[in-house]
């Protein structure tokens, strides 16, 4: 079905701040799964559907989509994310810390002496201290809410102090998502730029456009992966703050286009999937239709440049997609190392 079929561009209802909402009844996917289903629209990936994506593993080629995780990436400039920090706790130099914790007792002494007192082998250990949404991620379900619901009808009250209660990155850890059939729609080589301008709006109808000229076909179940080329405006600039405020993307109709095509999830190469500032002044608007009424995972700050060059190289655009959530209990979201293989 073509997004004019599907009349996704008609805005006849009513001012575009008013038409979200009607756009919001008629994707919402709540009680489609069951009453108590977490996974949204992963349901869409059949093992019929994986089968299929295994067959697009035709060289053998394994192309990872995943940022550096570092106290380099772009958070910093968000007031409430910070970069990972990473922190040995057992480090090269222990053999002196070893010979130094001699006669202190307690815990630290027992845990070097065990090893260092008995024999030749070492080891190192480390920490990490990140937000979930620090680099590569998935939001889950329970990520974005409005009027006091997330996916399904769930309070927003069940994301609780101790994590969320409902919709957490848990089930679909432990479900193994998400594996599928990924496909590229590189805009901004269908544009022939290196990355898109600032604000742009990534509409339907230009999805179509891309659809046709790639001559890839879209099936039930896919995980769409859109290619801005915005990840190598942060990567030179290293401006946090600019790259997320100016950000291009989808426009916010296109989660109607998504639920059209029985899109699994979705995924770009920027930090918030939708264009910024949203086209109709809503706030995280393509957020909340495609998080909260359709139960879409949305896959953030994804470095799509070689699977970009990739595609391009042979003129195919889909791929088995490997990107499993880590299940986290309680957690909103999920760093990811999403790996295509083609
Ligand atoms: C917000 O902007 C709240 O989240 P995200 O990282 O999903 O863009």
């Amino acid at each position: 079905m073509t997004t004019t079929d599907a009349n996704v561009s008609d805005s006849s209802n009513g001012p575009e701040e008013d038409d979200w909402r009607a756009v919001a009844t008629r994707v919402r996917n709540w009680g489609r799964w069951g009453d108590d289903d977490e996974l949204g629209t992963l349901n869409h990936i059949t093992p019929e559907a994986v089968q299929y994506a295994a067959t697009l593993a035709r060289r053998g080629k394994v192309i990872p989509l995943s940022v550096p995780l570092n106290s380099d990436g772009p958070q910093d400039a968000f007031g409430l994310r910070r970069n990972p920090v990473h922190l040995m706790s057992v480090d090269g130099g222990d053999d002196d810390a070893a010979e130094h914790l001699h006669g202190w007792g307690g815990r630290k002494e027992k845990g070097i002496a065990t090893l260092y007192d008995a024999g030749p082998a070492r080891y190192a250990d480390d920490w990490i201290m990140m937000p979930c949404q620090a680099g590569t991620q998935w939001d889950a379900l329970s990520h974005v809410f409005y009027e006091g619901k997330m996916y399904n009808g769930y309070p927003s009250s069940a994301v609780t102090s101790l994590g969320a209660t409902k919709a957490s990155i848990e089930p679909i850890g432990m479900a193994g998502g998400v594996v599928g059939r990924g496909v590229l729609l590189d805009v901004a080589r269908h544009r022939g730029v290196d990355r898109l301008e600032p604000h742009t709006a990534i509409t339907p109808e230009e999805l179509d456009d891309v659809v046709a000229t790639q001559g890839v076909e879209l099936r039930t179940g896919d995980i769409i992966v859109i290619r801005t080329g915005w990840w190598q405006e942060y990567d030179e600039k290293q401006d946090g703050h600019q790259w997320f405020v100016d950000t291009p993307g989808v426009h916010w109709r296109v989660a109607e286009w998504l639920h059209l095509h029985n899109a699994a999830a979705v995924a770009a190469d920027n930090i918030s999937v939708e264009s910024q500032p949203p086209a109709n002044g809503v706030r995280l608007c393509f957020h909340m239709l495609a998080i909260r009424d359709m139960g879409m995972m949305l896959g953030e700050i994804w470095d799509l440049e070689e699977l970009g060059a990739d595609c391009a190289s042979n003129g195919t655009y889909d791929f088995l997609l490997v990107a499993p959530a880590l299940p986290i209990t309680g957690a909103v979201g999920t760093p990811v190392n999403p790996i295509a293989i083609r």
